[in-house]
């Protein structure tokens, strides 16, 4: 028998000592934070002995699921053989080559454009640093470093680091510490429900704002913009799914204008969104592909950057030394896992399974949520998806900021065993990618039990027209 976990005495220390990310400190302190202990498939178990269904996979991360043997046993065996060696002065260790040599296979070749090599990190936001300096680098070894302006878009997440943040379109982020970074700029997002106008079809809308990317490059003068930062679905900024217009315009744009395209698939590459890499899907062409969190299925920290032919041909043979890099670039451990990772990703067919089979099913029953009182919007992408709470389903009116429907929403989710996020007033789920049909079915009926409570308290509350 394990000795049970005493609930207070860790929440005193939690308290105490540990600064939790993206945080209100006092608020936690007053509350005490939930205190996670283990985890089996899909479910997480709190120290009180709560069951939760965690449809967001941890934080858009444990693809393969909770409690994978072989990803431990990786880890283990690795850690016996070589848990650690540096890559920089001249040695290399087989996983890190192994994986490498993995991801350049399964990362799709598009319009004669490839990817055969990768630069290692432990992070999203380590990654999106490692870019700039890339895309600055390419630059002036081009002879261009007047290049130097990265355009990222409004609302979107790049990660929390000085760069990540300033690719990030965050403005609470950016009004914490003079953000952005010099030479960093932002377009609006392609939000339809939020920007489109009246009669505007989500096709047109697209295009629209596709072509907010050709105004500002026209704005900056083409021969200063060096690259265009997006994610394939904006993850944290609320599940945002672009028209199916959007891409297409977006790559003949940079095209026309010779500036690198950077596909920030943190999130959505390794299935999430029923390919191994999302440019696949919305069929347009990177020069560099941020990845991390499903590389592992978050079980150990691994992030980095696919280099296409286009930038890793400049910085080879014209770079000389590449003044970059961390201690744990290519970091054997989290290799090792990785490619026992992908190796059940691949056994499980888990993107196969997101497009043709879970993906389709969970698109089928989200769309019924749609049809909740609350509810103005239903939308899903492979395995992520969003529900836009609304006062009014007929005119969308959206609920005062001020009123919190969105954490309302979420609390009775925690209450009712259910993780599900809440931005503004989008609720996203980003479930690992080994649900049943069962628990899909589960999940539904736990987030349609969450928005009906949601909606008595709002009743209660007098709150609906
Ligand atoms: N790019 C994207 C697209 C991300 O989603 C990062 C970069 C940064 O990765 P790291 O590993 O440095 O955190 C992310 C991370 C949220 C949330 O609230 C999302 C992320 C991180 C923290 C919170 O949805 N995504």
């Amino acid at each position: 028998m394990k000795t049970p976990i005493d609930t207070e005495q860790i929440q005193a220390l939690d308290r105490a000592h540990f600064l939790h990310p993206f945080t209100d400190f006092q608020d936690l302190a007053a509350r005490g934070a939930r205190v996670i202990t283990r985890a089996e498939n899909i479910y997480v178990w709190d120290s009180e002995g709560h069951k939760i269904l965690d449809a967001m996979s941890g934080l858009w991360c444990v693809n393969v699921g909770y409690g994978r043997e072989e990803l431990a046993s990786a880890a283990y065996r690795q850690m016996m053989t070589l848990p650690y060696y540096n890559s920089f002065f001249q040695t290399t260790n087989v996983p890190a080559v192994q994986l490498a040599a993995r991801l350049a296979a399964l990362a799709p070749e598009v319009g004669g454009r490839s990817f055969k090599h990768v630069f290692y990190s432990s992070s999203g936001s380590e990654s999106n640093d490692s870019n700039v300096r890339m895309v600055r680098r390419y630059w002036d070894l081009l002879g261009q470093p007047e290049r130097k302006v990265i355009i990222g878009r409004i609302n979107g997440y790049h990660g929390s680091t000085m760069a990540g943040a300033s690719l990030g379109g965050m403005s609470g982020m950016h009004a914490q510490g003079d953000l952005p970074i010099p030479n960093i700029t932002h377009i609006e997002q392609p939000y339809f429900y939020e920007l489109g106008r009246p009669g505007e079809t989500p096709d047109e809308f697209g295009l629209r704002a596709a072509g907010w990317l050709e105004e500002k490059i026209l704005a900056l003068g083409a021969d200063k913009v060096a690259a265009f930062i997006a994610e394939p679905v904006q993850g944290a900024g609320g599940v945002i799914i672009a028209p199916d217009s959007y891409w297409p315009e977006i790559q003949r744009i940079v095209d026309k204008y010779g500036i690198l395209l950077i596909s920030d698939e943190v999130i959505c590459a390794f299935g999430r969104v029923g390919h191994w890499f999302a440019y696949e899907k919305f069929g347009y062409r990177p020069d560099l592909v941020t990845f991390a969190k499903g590389v592992t299925s978050g079980y150990i920290p691994l992030g980095g950057v696919m280099v296409g032919d286009r930038v890793a041909r400049v910085l080879i043979e014209q770079g000389g030394e590449f003044n970059h890099g961390y201690t744990y670039s290519g970091h054997p451990v989290a290799c090792a896992v990785a490619l026992a990772n992908l190796d059940l990703m691949e056994k499980e067919n888990l993107p196969g399974r997101v497009k043709d089979d879970i993906g389709p099913y969970l698109a089928k029953r989200f769309a019924e949520l749609g049809e909740h009182p609350l509810v103005g919007l239903a939308e899903t992408c492979g395995f992520m998806a969003a529900l836009v709470l609304t006062k009014n389903k007929a005119t969308h009116e959206a609920f005062m900021p001020e009123l919190g429907v969105g954490m309302l929403c979420r609390s009775h989710c925690f209450r009712l065993g259910l993780i599900m996020r809440a931005v503004g007033d989008r609720m996203i789920i980003a479930p690992p990618l080994v649900m049943t049909h069962a628990q899909i079915d589960e999940m539904i009926a736990l987030i349609r039990s969450c928005l009906d409570a949601t909606l008595a308290d709002l009743q209660a509350a007098g709150q609906l027209d």
